[in-house]
């Protein structure tokens, strides 16, 4: 069934929303128990970090994002960088 809840990561000034695929896959993990994952996003490994809440990138983790579990109405700017 489609997840009640999405994932997001936050952009310059507001959320947005990872792609339905990865949402899940976070949800899915995230549900395991799992203090991070690592994903593939955009040909990019990143670390998904449920614990401090933040996604990084695993080979270059100088930036660091914040990620949110929220549902899926809330405000955000758009999909995976399209608004
Ligand atoms: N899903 C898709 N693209 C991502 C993700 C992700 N989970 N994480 C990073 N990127 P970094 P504003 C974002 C992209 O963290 O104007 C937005 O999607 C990221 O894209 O250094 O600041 C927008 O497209 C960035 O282009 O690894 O809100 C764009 O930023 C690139 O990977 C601008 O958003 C490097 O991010």
């Amino acid at each position: 069934p489609e997840e009640e809840y999405q994932w997001f990561y936050e952009g310059r000034n507001g959320w947005w929303k990872y792609d339905p695929r990865t949402s899940n896959d976070l949800e899915t993990i995230y549900k395991l128990g799992d203090a991070q994952c690592e994903l593939l996003i955009c040909g990019m490994l990143y670390v998904i970090d449920f614990v401090n809440k933040c996604q990084y990138r695993k080979y270059n983790p100088r930036y660091k994002r914040n990620i949110k579990r929220d549902t899926k109405d809330a405000p955000c700017k758009g999909v995976s960088g399209v608004r």
